[in-house]
């Protein structure tokens, strides 16, 4: 049997080279491009070669030549990992890099204004988040909607100290849900006004082609003026700040029209009054050469709120009972009294203000990114760039803290194998990057000396593609983007794509979803599902510094020339894909190869399918193959992952799970897990199987029987099975044939147990 399976790999090989060329797919590289003055780096992973090429698109000539760094092998990402750097070449074109046999690169260019349109679509991310809002064809495209939540009529909550309803329109919302939060419009609305503080030109009236547009404000100040108008709404009238605003469980993933739960306005909190005195305190001063009335009202409800903070300086905000929507708890309210006091002091200047800061002057600092629950380095960024009467030497202390804390990042994203800096994969995560350029951008704005805008490009170069999951995070914007965020209305619109410039959580090790994550290294720890709310969900305070970032780079690297962001009326779709070998969660004998099938089409035209075993690159197959076979694997657990790409470059990516069990050895085994233990009692196997378990958990349970081939021959429910032991008698419905088996045990969707099974 095993020289006869050997005879036929054997002649797959003669025919297969065909079909397969060198190499290609783990170049990792800024999807879209670089800027001619920035770092320009690649990470490449198992290439095991020494030089590559940039080659240029229009006539394949190599237009510089560069030697690979040593392989080195980062622990985050299991893969050893070797960087292309070609920052001394900074000609504008389109490129592809080249790997002598290994492969190429997706094209990107060089050019300066490469990160312009994706700024804008970041920016115009919120518009799309509009609450209580029509999203019309003509600014939406493709994604418009009919409004939804209109908000007039929501409920108090007990937890307010009210009773009745309250008209609370308009806002965004804050994510994939259709919930209103104050603490997260806190960091959200100040990385926006800032950044506008510090780039005023930028979002100029009219690039965002939003309905505001051409009213002769800036875009940006039209689109937080948005937010700002419903947060005042969320107002007590004696001060306090209302927390949130959502119903009482998340909806079903519907369109906002179709979501008509009750809402309910929920607590009343020290953070949520202090979040909204810094943000009133901030637009009562950007606001006022252009509404003078708006304006003045923001700062009356700023002092309004921190006087009531005084009052109630440690109202915490937890969930109430019977409520499970985003709790945004956070127990140390320091830093939000700090980021207050700073924005009401540069706003007004008032003594109170100062006398406050400067009595807490060893706590201004910049040692950390923030964050929705830790906001002080908010208000250290507006004081280093914002006139106030703080000392000098305050002042000074905060500088050096932002520079250092700045200056340790790039020497980690130097001396690390992915080039990025340190930083744990958590919720989120794509933010803390963001957030961490953002803060470069200031360093720059600080110094001028250009490491600094050089480190934030890198950072917006891992949100764009070079990074080890081979994604762009944001969507349009690069070759392979999400494509499924958790998102209720980009789920529930019938569109493939999701609107572009939004950017997902990213890699999350907690994985709070409980999705089947094809890769568990921290680093890649991200799935483009619908389900993945932990790693694939979009949030306003996750756009704001991507905003502010890539705006940022834009504008100190770019050339400021004029960039059209059209409305998108219709998507560049990437190809569809369906993986049907090996089958998810299928169990295949290891005296057999391995036959990885799928199904592809897309309008431009395939270009190429790319086979990864284990997250390992192994084959790319071109022409009308949809078939690749391989030696039989090593006996374990293995992912497959196949992705196809079209003619321009569109890439869909599709990952299955499955068992290769030992079926030369004729040993009964037992592979049994943590969660579950299963014995077959050997006896008479014709018609029946007497299958003993031992379970960890009560929950339904499913048993499956395969043959050799991975094939199901059974499925045996145990609706309702004995805790922690019990036995199961399962009926056959015909004799099975001498040979191996795979009998395997599931728990809600996941395999908690197998053994093998002899049948002579
Ligand atoms: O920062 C800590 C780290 O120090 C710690 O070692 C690590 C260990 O688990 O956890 C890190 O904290 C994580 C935190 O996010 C990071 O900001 C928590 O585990 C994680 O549970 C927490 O997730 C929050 C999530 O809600 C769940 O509560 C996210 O920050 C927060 O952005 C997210 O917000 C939700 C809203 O509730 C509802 N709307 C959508 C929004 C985005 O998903
Ligand atoms: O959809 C919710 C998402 O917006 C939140 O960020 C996330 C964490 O609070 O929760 C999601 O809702 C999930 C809930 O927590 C658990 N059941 C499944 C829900 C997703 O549909």
């Amino acid at each position: 049997m095993f020289k006869i399976v050997k005879a036929k790999i054997v002649t797959f090989f003669i025919i297969c080279p065909l079909f397969v060329f060198a190499q290609s797919g783990a170049i990792h590289i800024n999807q879209l491009g670089y800027y001619p003055d920035a770092n320009k780096i690649a990470l490449v992973v198992y290439a095991g070669a020494n030089t590559f090429d940039i080659v240029n698109v229009a006539d394949q000539s190599v237009e510089f030549s560069g030697i690979l760094s040593e392989s080195k092998y980062g622990e985050d990402a299991n893969d050893s990992i070797q960087l292309a750097d070609f920052s001394a070449f900074n000609k504008p074109g389109t490129y592809r890099i080249h790997i002598p046999g290994f492969g190429d690169s997706y094209p990107f260019e060089i050019s300066p204004v490469i990160f312009r349109k994706a700024a804008y679509a970041s920016m115009k991310s919120f518009y799309y988040q509009r609450c209580s809002y029509k999203l019309q064809p003509s600014y939406a495209g493709m994604w418009a909607r009919n409004a939804g939540h209109p908000d007039t009529n929501c409920q108090f909550h007990g937890s307010t100290g009210k009773s009745g309803t309250h008209a609370s329109p308009g806002g965004w919302y804050d994510a994939g849900d259709f919930g209103k939060y104050v603490i997260n419009a806190g960091i959200s609305v100040h990385t926006l006004l800032s950044f506008h503080e510090n780039f005023p030109n930028f979002f100029a009236d009219g690039v965002l082609k939003i309905p505001e547009s051409g009213n002769g404000l800036n875009d940006l100040l039209d689109e937080v003026n948005y937010e700002l108008d419903w947060l005042k709404t969320m107002q007590d009238d004696d001060g306090g700040v209302f927390f949130k605003l959502t119903t009482l469980n998340f909806d079903g993933m519907k369109m906002p029209d179709k979501a008509t739960a009750t809402r309910y306005i929920i607590g009343k909190t020290t953070a949520s009054a202090l979040d909204f005195a810094a943000m009133m305190a901030m637009a009562g001063r950007v606001y006022a050469d252009y509404d003078s009335a708006f304006a003045a009202d923001c700062l009356v409800r700023a002092e309004q709120a921190w006087n009531w903070a005084k009052e109630n300086p440690s109202i915490s905000f937890r969930n109430p009972a019977g409520v499970s929507t985003g709790e945004y708890g956070d127990g140390n309210l320091s830093d939000e009294f700090l980021w207050a006091a700073s924005e009401l002091l540069i706003s007004t200047q008032k003594e109170e203000y100062r006398t406050f800061l400067e009595d807490r002057s060893s706590s201004l600092n910049y040692w950390s990114a923030p964050g929705w629950p830790n906001v002080q380095q908010l208000g250290t960024l507006s004081l280093l760039t914002q006139p106030n009467n703080l000392p000098g030497i305050v002042l000074e202390n905060m500088k050096s803290s932002l520079l250092s804390t700045c200056d340790k990042w790039i020497k980690q994203i130097e001396e690390s194998t992915a080039r990025i800096p340190n930083f744990g994969f958590y919720w989120g995560s794509n933010s803390e990057i963001a957030n961490r350029g953002v803060a470069m951008i200031y360093a720059y704005l600080l110094t001028e000396n250009t490491k600094y805008i050089r480190g934030a490009a890198e950072c917006a170069d891992y949100l764009l593609g070079k990074n080890v999951t081979g994604f762009s995070f944001v969507s349009g914007f690069g070759w392979r983007t999400p494509m499924n965020f958790h998102h209720r209305a980009f789920s529930a619109d019938g569109i493939a794509q999701p609107a572009p410039g939004f950017v997902a959580g990213g890699p999350n090790a907690g994985k709070q979803d409980g999705e089947f994550y094809p890769f568990s290294a921290p680093a890649k720890a991200y799935v483009d599902v619908v389900g993945s709310y932990a790693s694939n969900e979009v949030c306003i305070n996750w756009n704001s510094p991507l905003t502010a970032l890539l705006a940022g780079v834009d504008a100190v690297l770019g050339d400021g020339s004029v960039v059209d962001y059209p409305v998108a009326q219709s998507a560049n779709n990437p190809p569809t894909l369906t993986l049907s070998a090996p089958k998810n969660n299928h169990s295949f004998g290891s005296n057999i190869p391995l036959t990885v099938r799928w199904y592809s089409s897309d309008t431009d035209g395939l270009a190429k399918a790319e086979i990864y075993i284990d997250s390992r690159f192994r084959a790319a197959v071109t022409g009308p193959s949809l078939e690749w076979v391989t030696d039989a694997l090593e006996i374990g657990d293995h992912t497959i992952t196949v992705l196809s790409s079209d003619t321009n470059g569109l890439t869909t990516g599709r990952t299955n799970r499955f068992n290769i069990y030992d079926a030369t050895s004729a040993e009964i085994f037992d592979m049994q897990s943590e969660l579950a233990q299963l014995k077959v009692r050997s006896g008479n196997v014709y018609d029946q199987l007497k299958v003993e378990y031992q379970l960890s958990e009560h929950a339904c349970a499913e048993l499956l029987l395969f043959d050799n081939t991975g094939r199901k021959i059974l499925g045996y429910l145990i609706e309702n099975p004995a805790l922690p032991k019990g036995t199961s008698i399962v009926p056959l419905t015909r004799q099975l044939p001498a040979g191996i088996y795979l009998l395997t045990m599931r728990q809600k969707g996941k395999r908690v147990a197998a053994t093998k099974l002899m049948v002579k």
